[in-house]
């Protein structure tokens, strides 16, 4: 895994961080969406031109967004000190060795995965559906080597290709996309790729090899509304993962770093 501090290096626009706290407010801490009417009436829309402009200038900033909203949720941002980067009514550890062990890894067969995302309250189904957040964004050669290489429950026309890009050794850092049909547009070609075992991560091809996820899977490949629908549901249910509300928590006047002692 990439650890959270690459992730916070992106963030180096002001209005993504306020983005950022908005989706967090929204989504990761249950409260209302009319939440900024008294205070900032224009923010939602601000914020809307803000990510269109950060996507179209860079396509994998929604990618980042919502990569960084999965490990800003799983990740225990309990305690006292505000000392880090990510904005939200919480704050992020800044112990990254705290931070990745509760983390899935893209090594996990499926029942690590199951009982990875059990431990954040999390079922078996918001792990196949959250999953096919990877139908954007990209991942390094470091993360699927192992799979392309070992793996038998691989396409091998897929793996040939992939080998190009990521060579037995070295070149860590080269990335492939974890959906190559579209690797910008939210679909369901992520679980149509599965079926077609061209799943980049091995934790995504657990996913659909005879396991207990294959069924949905299947339904996710051909039913995109489903998809949509149950992935929505999930979302907010991960973004209900340990929030801090009103005292416990603060909102950044610069979500790069936390406010003096005393703001709200
Ligand atoms: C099921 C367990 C999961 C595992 C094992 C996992 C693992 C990974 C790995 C290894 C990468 C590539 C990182 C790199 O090479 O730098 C990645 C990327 C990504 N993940 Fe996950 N992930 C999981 C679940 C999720 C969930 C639930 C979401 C969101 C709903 C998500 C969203 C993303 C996105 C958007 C990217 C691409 C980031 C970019 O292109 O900048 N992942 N994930
Ligand atoms: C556009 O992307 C470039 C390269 O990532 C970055 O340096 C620049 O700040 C971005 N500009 C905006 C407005 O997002
Ligand atoms: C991170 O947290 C773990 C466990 O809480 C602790 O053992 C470790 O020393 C911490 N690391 C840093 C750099 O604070
Ligand atoms: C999954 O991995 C764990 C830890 O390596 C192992 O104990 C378990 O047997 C594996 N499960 C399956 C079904 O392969
Ligand atoms: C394939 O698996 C073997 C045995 O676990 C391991 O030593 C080797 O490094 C793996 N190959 C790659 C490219 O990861
Ligand atoms: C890969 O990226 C990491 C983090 O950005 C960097 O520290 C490392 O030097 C890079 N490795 C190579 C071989 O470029
Ligand atoms: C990817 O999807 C977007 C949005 O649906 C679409 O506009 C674009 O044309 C697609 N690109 C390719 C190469 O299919
Ligand atoms: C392998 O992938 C190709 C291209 O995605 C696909 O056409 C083919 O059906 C796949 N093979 C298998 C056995 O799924
Ligand atoms: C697809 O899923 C939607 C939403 O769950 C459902 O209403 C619809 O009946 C499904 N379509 C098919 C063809 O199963
Ligand atoms: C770095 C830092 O601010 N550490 C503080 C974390 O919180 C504890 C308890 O409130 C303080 O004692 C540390 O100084």
């Amino acid at each position: 895994m990439a650890s959270p501090l690459k992730i916070s290096s992106f963030i180096e626009l002001q209005y993504l961080c306020l983005v950022w706290l908005v989706v967090s407010q929204v989504a990761c801490a249950q409260l209302t969406s009319d939440f900024y009417a008294e205070t900032c009436p224009d923010a939602l829309s601000a914020i809307k031109s803000g990510v269109d402009a950060a996507i179209s200038n860079a396509s994998s900033a929604g990618a980042s967004l919502l990569r960084l909203h999965f490990h800003d949720c799983f990740v225990n941002l309990g305690g006292p000190n505000y000392t880090v980067l990510l904005g939200r009514r919480d704050s992020t550890t800044a112990n990254v060795s705290d931070a990745n062990a509760d983390l899935p890894r893209a090594t996990m067969n499926l029942s690590e995965l199951i009982s990875n995302f059990a431990f954040q309250g999390l079922s078996t189904k918001d792990l196949a559906v959250l999953s096919g957040g990877h139908t954007i964004g990209v991942a390094r050669c470091v993360n699927f080597r192992s799979r392309i290489y070992n793996d038998t429950n691989i396409n091998s026309t897929y793996a040939a290709s992939l080998k190009k890009i990521c060579p037995v050794s070295g070149n860590g850092n080269n990335t492939a996309p974890l959906e190559f049909h579209n690797t910008t547009s939210f679909d369901n070609y992520y679980y149509k790729d599965l079926l077609s075992l061209t799943g980049l991560l091995h934790s995504d091809q657990e996913l659909y090899d005879g396991g207990s996820t294959d069924s949905l899977v299947a339904a996710y490949s051909k039913n995109i509304s489903k998809f949509f629908k149950d992935f929505g549901k999930s979302m907010i249910k991960m973004g209900n993962i340990k929030p801090l509300t009103g005292s416990e928590g603060q909102i950044r006047t610069n979500c790069r770093k936390a406010n003096s002692i005393g703001y709200m």
